[in-house]
């Protein structure tokens, strides 16, 4: 959103994000290392000695670049057979999916003075917590008021506070989801959590004359998942009527799903979005205000 409406990062939210990145490479690494004690799964002899690094992740101060020896730990460990054999089962421990991108370009961040571009920004991984809210001035004269809220379990105790004034909801469920388990509770199923959420916030007394635009996202990860023969629809939702490896049909019943639980209200605006491609989210987001204002016209009598 800020990308598309020209709402620059200011240097000190520019170099917040440089140090999520950081973080990002070292705790992901981490988590995979905590994952392969708790599988029975070892390193190489040789990588052995780098774990100590990213058991300790220290904290940069600002315009501190990130610590060299670090660089070697992170080449090394990524480049490890029994770490990409544990990444590779990532959907089954809830695995962050932004680490390819970044240790594809470990060089690059480790460069002394290195700063995020878009495209980083768009790739970090950073849990909301709290409520955020940014302004944005659509078409010259609309001022949108967005409230950003924090998806985990111990967040959504907070949505309460905003509901009351929202003219729109956004829920945002990733296709992806239907082969993982969540953060908080790997034995539940990411798809499931989303559907079951998603029923309570489209059918909630609090929403009766709200739009509700429902983000079906991560479309591009849908697309190259539902090639992998282990991580098939079928195994997760017995009732897939679809082909194997089908990108469309996995597409068209997580629509059906979803759709499925809408009650006694107008039909959610529904889109299929990949969050990082800005081409992408261009076009949905103008539709997207395009419907927001055509119902609070609407909604006043005045089409
Ligand atoms: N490949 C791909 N990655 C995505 C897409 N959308 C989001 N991501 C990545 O998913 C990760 C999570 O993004 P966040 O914005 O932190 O997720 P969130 O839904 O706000 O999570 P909470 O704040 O905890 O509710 C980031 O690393 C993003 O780059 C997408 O469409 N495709
Ligand atoms: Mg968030």
């Amino acid at each position: 959103m800020r990308y598309i409406h020209a709402k620059p990062f200011s240097p000190d939210e520019v170099e917040d994000y440089r140090k999520i990145v950081f973080s990002n490479l070292v705790t992901g690494m981490r988590a995979i290392i905590d994952t392969m004690d708790e599988l029975g799964m070892a390193v190489q002899p040789n990588s052995r000695k780098y774990i100590a690094f990213v058991d300790n992740e220290p904290s940069l101060s600002t315009g501190e670049d990130f610590p060299k020896k670090y660089l070697e730990a992170l080449r090394v460990l990524w480049a490890d057979k029994g770490v990409q054999e544990c990444y590779a089962k990532r959907n089954e421990y809830a695995l962050q999916e932004n680490l390819p991108f970044f240790f594809a370009k470990l060089d690059e961040v480790f460069a002394p003075g290195w700063q995020p571009g878009h495209e980083d920004i768009l790739r970090v991984r950073s849990k909301t917590t709290g409520i955020t809210e940014t302004k944005f001035q659509i078409k010259g004269d609309v001022t949108f008021r967005l409230f950003d809220v924090g998806g985990q379990r111990s967040e959504r105790r907070k949505w309460l506070s905003v509901f009351s004034e929202t003219n729109a909801v956004v829920f945002i469920t990733a296709l992806s989801d239907y082969s993982s388990g969540i953060v908080e509770d790997l034995s539940s199923n990411g798809m499931v959590e989303s559907l079951v959420l998603f029923e309570s916030i489209v059918n909630s007394q609090w929403f009766v004359k709200t739009a509700i635009i429902l983000f079906l996202n991560k479309a591009d990860v849908l697309a190259e998942q539902i090639k992998d023969p282990n991580q098939q629809v079928k195994p997760y939702f017995q009732d897939f009527p679809g082909k194997p490896g089908s990108y469309n049909d996995a597409l068209e019943f997580f629509k059906q799903k979803h759709l499925s639980l809408v009650r006694g209200r107008d039909a959610p605006y529904l889109h299929v979005t990949t969050a990082i491609n800005k081409d992408n989210m261009v076009v949905v987001m103008s539709a997207v205000t395009d419907s927001i204002v055509r119902d609070q016209l609407r909604s006043m009598a005045i089409i």
